[in-house]
């Protein structure tokens, strides 16, 4: 987190509403300039990376251009895309997400000095590496090149899992497997780090990074105990008690699915393209560490989902199959991707067209994945199947009964014709089928024979209408 200073001028639309983003950030970071009491913003701003200027700021006009220069200057003038001001809601988060990327911007730069300080960087793994593990060493290495610093990864254990053995050997991956020998002498207990090529020492690198471990999880850093650690990138729990002065950067967050997804912010917020390989790998790692993303698994979050989506342009698919002969298919991950791509959000309800679909299980497994977005209570998504369009609906909202919402505005809406529009379901589940005939001149078009793409626009505002009307009696 960084630290952040509110200005707030005349007329504020947002005026007051700034405890509610001082909650999110931590009081602890967030201070208030107070015109009566300092001398100038630009003074009182000096402490701070972030100067966030609210209403008009006519008055501070001098000074919020003498500080844009080598800080952030975040003003209601340069948020765009702030859906309404009448949602106090919307610009919060707004304004939030803008501080949050900011943030991002800070942290890989940071990343990056640190980086280009090292000729060399030693980066320990976790014992027996999981995909997480392996491909965010790879991400790290590929981000050290940029900055020519030589990595190597290591990790203690051994490869079982046929999923990670297949990483490896289809990517001819280079890892270093480092055994800790521990013997006795002269009374005092000496380690040695030896890899099958002889004996390795973490104090020959210039830097160390520990990635998808802490302290504990490594037997490498056993035989280090009191080692400074250069870079750590984590999201387990067992930080809490952490000896600050042990370690240099520090990006550990429990609430993200995988280090692979921290890295990929990492790609993203530097626009660093990542290869085939780290695509493909991180990819991998993402739904491993998240169980393809089930609620049973541990904490993800949305931005896990839209880095998966991001990656999934640069993976090669038919060797991601191949790594991974799991339960969620390639299809279904496309979809995935699509459904997380085409989000619409309209308060606690999410939407998305999922274009053309096969494979029809695809869907409600889209709907389900959207349904776990934070704030989300009503998630509904519909695809294309044939002739007609599937729509699948998740809701928690106990104001509303899904089911009966979707019988109500679908089987009893035929404003647009006579057609056989089936739907319905439970309070939390429910389900329509529209054939495209259903929908008018689009309907009529189509059994002209006409290509379906170029309706595509118009099939999804007419369901959008349709949706926008569920919960409004
Ligand atoms: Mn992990």
């Amino acid at each position: 987190m960084g630290e952040y200073c509110f200005v707030i001028g005349n007329g504020s639309e947002i005026d007051g509403y700034v405890e509610d983003i001082t909650e999110k950030l931590g009081e602890d970071h967030v201070d208030i300039f107070d015109p009566n009491k300092e001398k100038s913003l630009r003074e009182f701003s000096r402490e701070f990376n972030t100067v966030v200027g609210l209403g008009d700021l006519e008055d501070y006009e001098k000074d919020l251009k003498d500080i844009s220069g080598d800080r952030f200057v975040i003003t209601e003038r340069k948020i765009g895309g702030i859906p309404s001001l009448d949602y106090k809601e919307n610009i919060i988060d707004t304004l939030y997400k803008n501080i949050l990327n900011v943030d991002e911007v800070y942290r890989a730069n940071e990343l990056m000095e640190k980086i280009d300080d090292y000729e060399t960087l030693g980066v320990v793994i976790h014992d027996s590496p999981d995909p997480d593990a392996i491909s965010s060493g790879l991400a790290l290495q590929y981000l050290a090149e940029q900055k020519d610093t030589e990595v190597d990864i290591m990790y203690s254990g051994s490869i079982n899992h046929q999923e990670n053995k297949a990483l490896i050997n289809s990517f001819d991956l280079d890892l270093k497997r480092v055994e800790v020998d521990k013997k006795e002498e002269d009374g005092s207990t000496i380690y040695d780090t030896v890899t099958e090529n002889g004996a390795i020492s973490l104090d020959d690198y210039d830097g160390i990074a520990l990635l998808d471990t802490s302290f504990t999880n490594t037997k490498i850093m056993s035989a280090y105990p009191d080692k400074y650690v250069d870079i750590v990138i984590d999201h387990h729990e067992g930080w809490e008690d952490l000896n600050e002065s042990l370690v240099g950067f520090k990006d550990i967050r429990t609430e993200r699915g995988a280090v692979a997804s921290m890295m990929t912010d990492y790609f993203r917020t530097l626009n660093i393209e990542p290869g085939e390989v780290i695509a493909t790998s991180m990819a991998h790692g993402i739904l491993t560490d998240t169980l393809d993303f089930d609620p049973n698994s541990r904490e993800f979050s949305t931005r896990d989902l839209e880095n998966l989506a991001f990656l999934y342009d640069y993976i090669d698919k038919s060797s991601l199959e191949e790594i991974k002969k799991t339960t969620i298919s390639l299809q279904t991950a496309d979809i995935l991707a699509r459904a997380i791509n085409n989000r619409q959000i309209e308060g606690t309800n999410i939407y998305a067209y999922l274009g053309k679909v096969e494979d029809t299980d695809a869907i409600p497994q889209a709907t389900d994945y959207l349904k776990k977005l934070e704030g989300i209570s009503t998630s509904i998504t519909y695809g294309l199947v044939e002739d007609r369009i599937r729509l699948s609906a998740r809701n928690s909202d106990i104001k509303i009964n899904i089911g009966k919402e979707l019988e109500r505005v679908f089987e009893n809406g035929r404003s647009y014709g006579d057609f056989n529009c089936s739907a319905g379901g439970s309070s939390r589940k429910g389900g329509a089928t529209i054939p495209l005939e259903a929908m008018g001149m689009i309907g009529e078009a189509i059994k002209d024979g006409s290509d379906l793409e170029q309706y595509e626009s118009a099939i999804k505002s007419t369901i959008e209408t349709m949706l926008n009307k569920i919960g409004a009696s």
